[in-house]
């Protein structure tokens, strides 16, 4: 098994050059540890890290995270990425913790942070699920500020440009920031890297796992449509004694597969996190058909619980971001099944 690390430049963490390095064997490293999905990763695993390197809670890391991710101009997370093909964005997040405890939020408008609301969902409600407008009124009465609902200039001219022909067409690996030329540029003017739909899994120094994913799901989706992303054991799973995986890609086929869930018990099974992932990959091949299966992509990464670490792509173009170290917060690329 040959893997290229790509150290990537990291302000805060004081890292600067970029360079290359490849191992064999298991990918496996000391806790804590940090994982999400796509280039977006590195600035979220940032964030992470600093609750993560402090002896923080896992969910607390995996909360933070992704909120920088949900805070940027995307195409593909937060209020300011694409709408559905009535022109609304609308999001999905979901969270869970050591304890099989979890929270989501689907169909959610205006709010900037439904990761937060999806947190609240799970610590303060008998409920794991709230949508649309109920989820919105539940952000409200917690305190979540309403936001306008205006599409960002980026989202307007997708929209605008997408109206032309009105065709439902996701397109491949838009997620990762090289794709999305067409929206906003790989780095910010700021040189901030640019930031896409993002799940992030993270093992804390106490040895607990967490997980968290966010999304505005798939762009001009028909109204009401909802992916795996907010739904658990889609689109995450954590079982404490096993361990986590977050999927992201075509929604629709990771639900009929249960992949988050199917991943963690083909690790409890005793595969390794990059075997479960290929497993579960091949299923949803096996399920959508090669013909089909090129016209869509999806991703998987998972943590085991004594830290070893893997993913796992539909085909090329998919990466995920790894964090395990002050100076080591890199991108992986994962191979791809076709
Ligand atoms: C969805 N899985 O709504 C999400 C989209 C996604 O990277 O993850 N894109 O189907």
């Amino acid at each position: 098994m040959l893997h290229r690390r790509r150290f990537l430049q990291l302000g805060s963490l004081g890292l600067s050059a970029l360079s290359f390095s490849s191992f064999r064997g298991k990918m496996t490293v000391q806790k804590p540890l940090v994982l999400s999905t796509w280039d977006a990763g590195i600035a979220a695993n940032n964030a992470a890290w600093q609750i993560l390197r402090n002896g923080g809670r896992a969910l607390d890391a995996v909360e933070q995270g992704v909120r920088v991710t949900e805070a940027s101009l995307n195409c593909c997370v937060g209020l300011g990425a694409n709408p559905d093909r009535d022109g609304y964005v609308t999001l999905d997040a979901c969270i869970m913790d050591e304890n099989f405890n979890c929270g989501s939020v689907l169909f959610l408008e205006k709010i900037k942070h439904p990761i937060s609301v999806a947190r609240r969902v799970m610590e303060k409600t008998p409920h794991v699920m709230l949508a649309g407008s109920g989820a919105q009124q539940f952000a409200v009465a917690e305190g979540f500020p309403l936001e306008s609902g205006e599409l960002s200039d980026d989202a307007k001219k997708a929209y605008q440009n997408w109206l032309k022909k009105s065709e439902y067409k996701p397109v491949i690996n838009i997620e990762n920031s090289k794709r999305q030329a067409a929206f906003v540029p790989t780095k910010l003017e700021n040189g901030d890297w640019n930031h896409d739909t993002i799940g992030m899994i993270a093992l804390d120094a106490n040895g607990n796992l967490s997980g968290s994913c966010t999304t505005s799901g798939m762009g001009f989706k028909m109204r009401g449509r909802i992916g795996d992303s907010p739904i658990i054991g889609a689109g995450l799973f954590v079982d404490n004694e096993v361990g986590a995986a977050v999927a992201t890609g075509q929604g629709e086929d990771i639900i009929r597969i249960c992949g988050a869930h199917t991943i963690v018990e083909l690790m409890r099974q005793g595969m390794d996190p990059e075997t479960a992932c290929k497993k579960a990959m091949e299923r949803l091949l096996k399920v959508k058909g090669i013909d089909k299966a090129k016209t869509i992509q999806a991703g998987f990464i998972a943590i085991s619980k004594s830290g070893e670490y893997g993913g796992y792509a539909l085909q090329k173009g998919f990466n995920f971001a790894v964090c395990h170290a002050d100076d080591k917060n890199f991108l992986v690329d994962a191979k791809p099944l076709i």
